[in-house]
């Protein structure tokens, strides 16, 4: 106790805890044995954040931890800190999975996590003089206590090398030959559901190593070590880093094998625990599901094929039947350059035996197309998965999947009727929408422990465990005592964030303004320029009439960058600048002040989502998937400003439009601009003059010192025609976040209609989607 450091005592508390879950957690797997339908969530990422302070949450913990750590001179608080963010996401498709994973748990459906031991997860974002800063995020340097290691399940990956084919009768046996080995290692990480006795389910990462320890003797003993490590370190690479969003992926070697590796682990061992149990093979569909988050798990198909074709013996019919009934596809994003697509040339020579499938698959499939839609030569190009020169990904998903969904009912609108139109055709019957959801349990009872309180206190806690019960809250819309409990503790949240921004950054905040918060990536479609455009516009009108009535308001924004995206690098800098300026002017900063809170991580999220009084969700119509943040946001009182896109649709549909303030073009019509090629900025630009004003501003020294900084951002606007209508946008947005501040006024309305958001939120859990995927789509 006297050497200890506070590293020690963490880590010496999840050796406990996990000592304590190992019974649940065996009794889980047991219970998960043969008998029952088993879900694999295949994901490239899993934004889980950190887990001590949820799990002792989740297990009843808390108060008793805290005690006996008191008795030992300790504070709780000092050992949570300790514990590093589990970065292993970029934003709203890691996160999603995380929450999916809590709910299977919670609803006790045997699902395991399937995914990457990256060393390194995403970067960390450091703002140096405005600028955005990436630094490396070790975050397995001193260990992670929570993952146990499973070198007697290690599976052997194979890259490269040749085939020989040998014919036995009628059939083709391939032997890969050459190869170079990869053995990939598992390392499982509890996933502990809330309740009294929890499920303990799995989250398997993988991670990269080589077969040989012995690595490269002869050149060692040589002296040439870096010769003899390099392969070892080549290895090693494939679960060294996760790739941000970035540009294409196409032509990235390590991210290929990346793909292939985790998928081959996976289904590997998938395949091995099925046989052990003595499954069938014949069976495998009726006992597993694997469901692949996005396309970037796709290669399932082929493995799948693979693993029943050449290791089991089975015939392609019957391989594909299976093969399709256990696979399912979920698509989140409609974005041209996000769809996944990898060079023939680099698949043939990477992944030789998996390309040859994929061969058979799309000539198999154009044989089809051929029979059934003879001539439909557009409907074969919007199909077919070899196109080009490339392997298309999300044709191989659709293909060889029995289900597509999208993830909200806009988005699945737009997929089956333009990215997939073709398929849609095809296979009518694969195609459906799985809305979204998050964790309640963890963005509201866990985040915002004062509202869940006042919640508790006012319905009971079933909410807890049926979030649907949240509507019972409906029932005290006009009782002013729990309103005034709602703004009691938005407001204490408030003033305890604006202690850590002031402790942490030096900037005073005024908790009795009105908290109007942007946190999410930067994509130039989410627009976080047109808040800023807001912005500017309001500082002009302060300036020019300083009596102007209008209620303080603190914008908060926060957020990462891919690193070689420089728009939306510019866009962060912008901020920045802005942010100087207004916080610096005397004549503006008792009304308005403007915030950038570095790193965005799923830590930081959980101390937003419970001051914000406003949510912006600003995407341009069509854009957003569906969104995630927008959900978190609702469940703790904030209201919506944003336009019809996503899941916002259908927080609109829950409320009701008295209690969300939308603006802006929708879905069709910016479809409808599009397709006509019929939208001119600059026309925008010329009618409005507090428009051209503030566009003007990013390169007329109205910031002092940028030189031509903002340009990039000017010229997106108006030489490239602004691509995310924001200039079109930007009326009916002003006009409506001044009627959303103009509401704040009166306390009793806004409670009111912050507790409908909260009443109203119980079908964004990812217990509600959850359900609707076993359901649906896993029959579990
Ligand atoms: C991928 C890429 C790849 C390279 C080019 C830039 C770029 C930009 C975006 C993406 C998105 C990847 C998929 C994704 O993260 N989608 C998000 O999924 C969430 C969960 O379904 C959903 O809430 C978000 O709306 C959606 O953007």
């Amino acid at each position: 106790m006297e050497e200890g450091t506070a590293w020690d005592f963490y880590k010496t508390l999840v050796y406990l805890l996990k000592d304590r879950l190992n019974v649940g957690w065996a009794r889980t797997n047991k219970q998960y044995k043969y008998e029952r339908k088993q879900v694999y969530y295949f994901s490239m990422e899993f934004l889980i954040g950190k887990l001590l302070a949820y799990y002792l949450m989740n297990l009843g913990l808390t108060e008793i931890v805290t005690e006996g750590l008191g008795e030992l001179g300790i504070n709780l608080q000092d050992l949570i800190d300790e514990e590093r963010d589990a970065g292993l996401g970029n934003g709203g498709l890691g996160r999603l999975a995380a929450c999916f994973l809590d709910s299977m748990a919670y609803l006790q459906i045997p699902g395991h996590g399937n995914g990457i031991r990256y060393k390194y997860g995403l970067f960390e974002q450091k703002i140096e003089q405005g600028f955005q800063v990436e630094v490396p995020d070790h975050w397995l340097k001193n260990g992670y206590p929570w993952e146990i290691r499973k070198p007697d399940k290690a599976v052997i990956v194979k890259f490269k090398g040749h085939l020989r084919v040998e014919y036995d009768r009628d059939r083709m046996i391939f032997h890969h030959e050459n190869y170079e080995p990869v053995l990939a290692v598992p390392y499982d990480i509890p996933i502990v559901a809330y309740g009294n006795s929890p499920n303990v389910n799995t989250l398997r990462l993988w991670g990269a190593e080589a077969v040989n320890e012995e690595f490269d003797l002869a050149s060692f003993n040589q002296g040439e070590f870096a010769k003899a490590l390099s392969n070892k370190s080549e290895i090693e690479a494939i679960s060294y880093i996760l790739y941000p969003q970035d540009t294409t992926l196409a032509g990235q070697e390590l991210r290929l094998k990346q793909e292939y590796f985790f998928v081959a682990a996976g289904l590997g061992a998938i395949v091995r625990r099925y046989k052990k149990q003595g499954g069938p093979i014949e069976c495998f569909s009726q006992k597993v599901s694997v469901h692949i988050n996005d396309t970037h798990p796709a290669m399932c198909v082929p493995e799948l094929m693979r693993l029943l074709m050449d290791e089991e013996g089975l015939a392609w019919d019957d391989a594909w039947n299976i093969t399709v009934n256990t696979l399912s596809y979920t698509n989140h994003t409609l974005l041209p350059e996000a769809l996944e697509k990898w060079p023939i040339d680099l698949m043939k020579c990477t992944l030789p035996r998996i390309y040859l499938i994929i061969e058979e698959i799309n000539r198999r499939f154009e044989e089809m197309l051929v029979s059934k839609y003879p001539g439909e030569q557009k409907l074969k190009d919007n199909t077919i998965i070899l196109r080009d020169g490339y392997v298309h990904m999300a044709n191989l998903a659709v293909i060889g999947c029995h289900s597509v969904n999208g993830v909200a009912k806009l988005h699945t609108e737009i997929v089956k009727s333009q990215v997939f139109q073709g398929f849609n055709v095809i296979y009518p019957d694969k195609f459906n929408n799985k809305t979204n959801g998050v964790s309640h349990r963890r963005f509201l009872l866990h985040a915002n422990p004062s509202l869940a309180g006042f919640i508790t206190e006012a319905i009971g806690p079933k909410w807890i465990e049926d979030p649907g019960e949240l509507h019972k809250l409906l029932e005290l819309q006009n009782d002013a005592v729990f309103l005034h409990y709602l703004s009691k503790a938005k407001k204490q949240n408030k003033i305890n964030f604006a202690g850590a921004v002031k402790a942490k950054f030096g900037l005073e905040l005024d908790p009795s303004s009105i908290f109007d918060i942007q946190v999410k990536r930067f994509h130039a479609y989410k627009r976080q320029l047109l808040n800023v455009l807001k912005i500017m516009d309001l500082y002009n009108r302060l300036k020019e009439q300083p009596r102007l009535a209008m209620f303080p308001q603190t914008f908060v924004f926060a957020g990462k960058a891919a690193p070689g995206y420089y728009y939306a690098k510019t866009v962060i800098k912008l901020i920045n600048t802005l942010a100087q300026k207004i916080n610096n002017d005397p004549e503006v900063n008792q009304l308005i002040k403007v915030v950038f809170l570095e790193n965005f991580n799923v830590t930081l999220a959980e101390k937003i989502y419970p001051v914000a009084d406003i949510s912006e969700q600003i995407s341009t119509a069509s854009k957003e998937a569906s969104g995630t943040g927008n959900m978190k946001f609702m469940m703790n009182g904030a209201i919506t400003l944003g336009t019809l896109d996503g899941a916002t649709v259908e927080i609109r549909d829950a409320v009701g439009k008295e209690n969300i303030f939308i603006f802006g073009l929708k879905a069709e019509q910016v479809i409808d601009y599009q397709n006509r090629g019929a939208y001119n900025s600059w026309e925008e630009y010329q009618a409005n003059p507090r428009l051209k004003r503030v566009v003007d501003q990013l390169i007329n020294n109205f910031f002092k010192d940028c030189g031509n900084e903002f340009r990039v951002l000017y010229d997106s606007l108006l030489t490239h025609n602004d691509e995310f209508f924001i200039l079109k946008d930007f009326n009916s947005y002003v006009e409506t976040a001044a009627q959303i501040t103009g509401i704040y006024l009166d306390e009793q309305i806004w409670h009111k209609k912050a507790l409908a958001n909260i009443a109203q939120s119980g079908i964004f859990s990812s217990d509600r989607a959850i359900r609707e995927y076993a359901g649906a789509i896993w029959q579990v």
